[in-house]
């Protein structure tokens, strides 16, 4: 069977495409099915999209959705259905959190729930075998765990995979990178409670089935490293992970042989709290060269109470002081606009990333992802306008009806941060010319979440 994957752009195509069909279409090219990636850039037009889709004459569409993604993802799918008969799934983490939403949508046959490699190779074989009407039948026993199928009931959810070093390596060409940037996974999952983070809304779901956090031997990584090395396709190595920085013998292990055996400049995303001084160095000497933290508020008060992050803004100067040392360039995160932010805790951030003084930095409005506790909040305080998935999930202006901030508040928090990046790039004219290639690029595509 042929499955094509849908990547639906919501800006212009700075970025990777999403990851999951990487690692999907690698499973499902084992098993004997063939993938491709259609990007649906922003400037093209539904009814382009639909003929290129028709033209990749797809057995199955495949649509990775993240909450941003979702309603471009939506109108595609229903322009793409409405002269196309052909089955569709998503999954993702929106449909994940929002299955109920994303079935009722027209178009859409089938959500996966959670990990897709075993249970979409399954899906593929049951309607290879010949399943003629659909959603349904989907196996023998009419039921494939993870798999909900429209009309259906809420599957079982199959164990995380285990060992993950048994998936394997993702299909690059469905990832659209860059020649010589290479972006890689070593684990999944993160064990912290950040209560606005969709990420780690990964171990609730999977409470009960098994750990959800995992992470490939460093055999597994430096094989795939070094086989994209030998096709003299390794440039610049871009770390995806959550938390690059949990466990510190793992790293400092993959940092020695790395550094040994392919020295390649790379970067990565940590938690200040997670790194140390020594090993800030051991990454510096294996070839990091950029760290993204995130630091999400210059207030303490708001980390402690309303992010479960309790970490002092002395712990940030000291680790950035560290990492500069280092010589690993810094990016940071913030957010603006969270339930129970004050404009005074807002000016507390703007000072410390002022006063932070990274290379540069991302600051996006709070938008509360299905699933995580800080949506559950807003649902229950009444902050989230009833058509919430009707709206976009930009990041520029709030969704939120919020009793101490107003929606022109927050607006005025994002241009300030507007104009300091702005003043930010114009101190460091000179030093992006010196840059090497990409490296912007590399920043923007890294500085985009906490
Ligand atoms: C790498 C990454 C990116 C990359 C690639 C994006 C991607 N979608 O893969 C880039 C840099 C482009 C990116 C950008 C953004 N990201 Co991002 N990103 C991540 C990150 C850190 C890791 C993703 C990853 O490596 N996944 C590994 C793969 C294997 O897991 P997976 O994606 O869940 O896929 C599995 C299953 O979900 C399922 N599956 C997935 N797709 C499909 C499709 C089908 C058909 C099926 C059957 C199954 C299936 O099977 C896969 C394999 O098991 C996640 C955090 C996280 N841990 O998920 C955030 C995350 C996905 N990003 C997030 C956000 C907010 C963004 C941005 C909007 C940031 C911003 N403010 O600008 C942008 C815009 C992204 C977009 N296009 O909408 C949020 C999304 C929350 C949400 N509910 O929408 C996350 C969860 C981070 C967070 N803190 O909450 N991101
Ligand atoms: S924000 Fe980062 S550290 Fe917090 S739970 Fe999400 S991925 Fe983990």
């Amino acid at each position: 069977m042929r499955v094509v994957f849908l990547e639906v752009d919501t800006e212009r195509s700075w970025a990777v495409a999403s990851i999951g069909p990487g690692f999907l279409g690698a499973a499902l090219r084992a098993a004997g099915h063939e993938a491709a990636l259609l990007r649906a850039t922003v400037d093209e037009t539904p009814e382009q999209i639909v003929a290129r889709m028709v033209a990749a004459a797809p057995d199955l569409i495949g649509v990775s959705l993240t909450t941003r993604q979702w309603l471009r993802g939506r109108a595609l799918i229903g322009a793409i259905r409405a002269t196309h008969d052909v089955p569709v799934i998503a999954g993702g983490l929106h449909p994940t959190f929002s299955p109920e939403e994303v079935l009722a949508s027209p178009g859409f046959d089938y959500v996966c729930l959670g990990e897709g490699e075993d249970a979409l190779c399954e899906l593929v074989e049951a309607l290879a075998a010949g399943a003629t009407t659909r959603p349904a039948p989907l196996s023998r026993s009419g039921r494939i765990a993870n798999i909900w199928a429209r009309g259906g009931a809420r599957p079982e959810l199959r164990p995380p995979v285990e060992p993950i070093d048994r998936l394997p390596w993702m299909a690059r060409d469905l990832l659209d990178e860059q020649p010589g940037t290479i972006h890689m996974t070593t684990q999944r999952g993160c064990p912290f409670p950040c209560t606005y983070c969709a990420a780690r809304m990964y171990n609730e779901l999977y409470e009960g089935t098994g750990d959800y956090g995992r992470r490939r031997s460093h055999a597994s990584v430096l094989a795939e490293l070094e086989a994209l090395h030998d096709d003299g396709r390794l440039g610049y190595v871009i770390f995806l992970d959550d938390t690059f920085t949990i466990h510190h013998g793992w790293v400092r292990e993959l940092c020695a042989q790395y550094g040994e055996r392919l020295r390649v400049p790379f970067s990565l995303h940590a938690r200040v709290e997670t790194v140390n001084e020594r090993l800030l160095h051991t990454l510096a000497e294996a070839g990091c060269d950029q760290i993204t933290y995130g630091v999400e508020s210059g207030s303490e008060r708001v980390r402690r109470e309303i992010m479960q992050r309790p970490v002092t803004n002395q712990r940030f100067r000291d680790v950035f002081r560290w990492t500069r040392q280092a010589g690993i360039r810094l990016t940071a995160n913030f957010m603006i606009g969270l339930p129970g932010e004050t404009r005074d805790d807002l000016d507390q951030t703007l000072a410390l990333a002022e006063e932070l003084d990274v290379y540069d930095f991302g600051y996006f409005v709070f938008y509360p992802y299905p699933g995580t506790a800080l949506f559950r909040l807003c649902q229950e305080r009444g902050y989230l306008p009833d058509d919430y998935l009707a709206r976009p999930a930009n990041h520029r202006e709030t969704i939120l009806r919020l009793p101490d901030l107003s929606a022109d508040d927050i607006g005025d928090y994002y241009d300030r941060f507007t104009a300091l990046r702005a003043r930010m790039y114009g101190r460091r004219d000179g030093a992006a010319a010196a840059a090497p290639p990409g490296a912007v690029e590399h920043v923007q595509a890294l500085a985009h979440r906490g």
